[in-house]
């Protein structure tokens, strides 16, 4: 979400707006906040190729992650500090000439305030703020400005923070200085997390967007659809994930119908959230195993299994629609997903629905989403894949976004430099809260483990709360052992894993496995009020031992691995 709102704020789409033959072909690849190694790992082929291609590469992280060991550079910043680094790089690259003059002069607004407004940003302030040296600043600086063709890739380490959607923008200023966007070679990817979170967005699963990410607040476009589909449009944007839960509590939300999603182990502050969910009167879960969220509602719907038991389509992060095919039946009494909703409708009171397949209803969507317009089922087959925007059939999709920045005179709106504030973490580090808490993913496993915690794996490596070397001495813990793991929002035990890389004062474990480490009760409750995203990535905690505790739980874990 933040990614998004980021990249609609400065461009008008909220779309990743390079190829991944784009990143092989990079003359430079900063991977920011991303632990592409382990999260995307088809994705990070293409960056392996590019690296071997010749680019250089820069991973800014505050754990040496695996993705930093492929790359040439690690900065290792302090958590939440990303708006400074980036504030020093660009004023870095003003000061030593390196900016894009002709680019800023005909697309953008706002570039003599900006540079007013980095201009305290010096390498040392930014050094003393992140934690980064200032050679490594200044390195990645010039290096990202002189390369002829340069992308910025990141995930949640930019985005799960209070300042999301700023600290998107403060990535954006620096392809705004350097003309890094809107052409071939250069640009801005947000990493999507799920393989079909990009369509879910195409289709209209969006509060505030109908397909194609068209507002439902402009009456125009309203219209459109009522024409098209029949019925009446609500004229006002709906509630994201953080704003349902808000008005769960307010009582004004009694009611929940959730497909494919694990919300009582997945939500910041959990045991908030489970108290939220138990406070409806009717919860309905859609999914394809029976999660701590299923075993909550009162009515569970057995679906098929999106990318191996159904038809349809899938966007990746390089806006690319792929058909998807079912490979095997669904087992037991599982449906698939369109026949479940059809029928419901029909329950409804509305049977005019039918049946319809996948095709019919990517026909459908066609004839309202300009974007898709161009892409028949039949070139979708024919072409495996076609990116948006594809608004005619003789058209061929398009591999990067924002090409009419570059016209001249500029046709349309420029793109705004954002001069955004440096805000740490919310949930502040004090005595009582002494240690940094990030939460991130391991290889092997995927978000709250209800997709792969079934299986027995050879490389699983379970769960433990990993800290420095220093701070086990400092607390006289060692590995393996059990302790009570404390922040503002309550207490789990968990098992220690020693890192002998990390950091002093840096704590890091993963969310997927709640049975194991209920991870999710101790992480801030903080949100981006820009975006409704939760800070999973910046909690202050405590670390206390425990002498007498039963360790039968313990043979699984050794250690999350970077
Ligand atoms: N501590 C901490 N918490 C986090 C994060 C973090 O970094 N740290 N990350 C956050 C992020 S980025 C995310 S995306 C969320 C993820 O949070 P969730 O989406 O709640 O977590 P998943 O485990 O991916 O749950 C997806 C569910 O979809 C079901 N499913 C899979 N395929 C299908 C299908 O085709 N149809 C249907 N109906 N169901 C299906 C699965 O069985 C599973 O129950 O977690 C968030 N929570
Ligand atoms: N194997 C596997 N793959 C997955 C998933 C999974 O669960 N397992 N989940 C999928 C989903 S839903 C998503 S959203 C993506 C997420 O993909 P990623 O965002 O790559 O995953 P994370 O490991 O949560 O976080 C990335 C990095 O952010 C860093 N970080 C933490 N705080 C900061 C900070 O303040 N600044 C910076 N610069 N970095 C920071 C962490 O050290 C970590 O290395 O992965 C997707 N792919
Ligand atoms: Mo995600």
């Amino acid at each position: 979400a933040p990614s998004v709102v980021g990249l609609a704020t400065v461009f008008g789409a909220g779309g990743g707006t390079s190829s991944y033959v784009e990143i092989q072909n990079a003359d430079a690849i900063i991977m920011w906040g991303s632990n592409a190694r382990n999260a995307h790992p088809i994705f990070f082929h293409h960056v392996i190729k590019g690296i071997d291609n010749g680019a250089r590469s820069w991973t800014v992280d505050p754990r040496r992650t695996s993705t930093a060991k492929f790359t040439d550079t690690w900065l290792g910043l302090n958590v939440g500090t990303d708006i400074g680094l980036a504030h020093g790089v660009a004023r870095e690259i003003i000061s030593a000439g390196l900016t894009d003059d002709e680019f800023i002069r005909n697309a953008t607004t706002g570039y003599e305030e900006f540079v007013a407004f980095v201009e305290p940003w010096t390498l040392e302030h930014t050094a003393e703020v992140t934690g980064v040296p200032a050679e490594a600043i200044r390195d990645l600086a010039h290096g990202y400005a002189t390369a002829p063709t340069a992308q910025i890739c990141w995930t949640l380490g930019i985005t799960e923070h209070h300042t999301g959607v700023d600290n998107v923008q403060s990535l954006c200023n620096l392809a705004l200085l350097t003309g890094h966007v809107g052409r071939w070679g250069s640009g801005l990817v947000p990493l999507r997390g799920q393989n079909n979170v990009q369509g879910g967005g195409d289709m209209g699963a969006l509060p505030n967007k109908l397909s194609g990410f068209q507002d439902v607040e402009d009456d125009e476009i309203r219209a459109k659809f009522e024409a098209a589909w029949d019925c009446e449009i609500p004229p006002t944007n709906g509630w994201n994930l953080t704003q349902m839960f808000e008005a769960m509590e307010r009582d004004e939300l009694k009611a929940v119908y959730i497909i494919g999603e694990n919300p009582a182990d997945s939500e910041a502050d959990v045991k908030h959230a489970r108290a939220m969910l138990e406070r409806l009167d009717v919860m309905v879960v859609q999914d394809v195993f029976m999660t701590r969220t299923a075993q909550m509602a009162d009515v569970v719907l057995p679906a098929a299994l999106g990318w191996a038991e159904s038809d349809g389509t899938a966007t990746n992060s390089e806006r690319r629609v792929q058909r998807m095919r079912a490979a095997v039946p669904p087992p037991g009494q599982a449906r698939q997903e369109i026949g479940i909703i059809n029928d419901l409708a029909a329950l409804m009171g509305d049977d005019a629905w039918g049946n319809p397949t996948a095709e019919e209803l990517w026909e459908e969507l066609r004839t309202v989403s300009p974007m898709h317009g161009g892409m028949s089922w039949e070139r979708l087959e024919a072409e495996g894949g076609i990116q948006w925007p594809c608004p005619t059939e003789d058209h061929p999709g398009s591999p990067f976004l924002h090409g009419r920045l570059w016209e001249r005179p500029v046709q349309g709106r420029r793109a705004p430099f954002a001069c955004v504030e440096d805000r740490p973490p919310l949930d502040v580090l004090t005595k009582e809260f002494p240690l940094r808490l990030t939460t991130v993913r391991a290889l092997d496993s995927y978000n709250t483990g209800v997709q792969t915690s079934r299986y027995s794996s050879p490389i699983r490596t379970g769960e433990a709360l990993e800290v420095s070397v220093a701070d086990a001495a400092d607390l006289g813990i060692a590995d393996g052992d059990r302790v009570l793991v404390s922040s503002r929002r309550g207490a789990i035990k968990m098992t220690i894993g020693i890192d002998h890389e990390l950091a002093v004062g840096l704590c890091y474990t993963t969310f997927h496995f709640p049975e194991l480490a209920d991870v999710n009760q101790i992480t801030s409750d903080a949100v981006d009020p820009k975006s409704g995203t939760a800070e999973f990535k910046a909690a202050a905690i405590r670390i206390d031992r425990l002498d007498h505790d039963d360790r039968s739980d313990l043979d699984e874990r050794v250690g999350v691995g970077a």
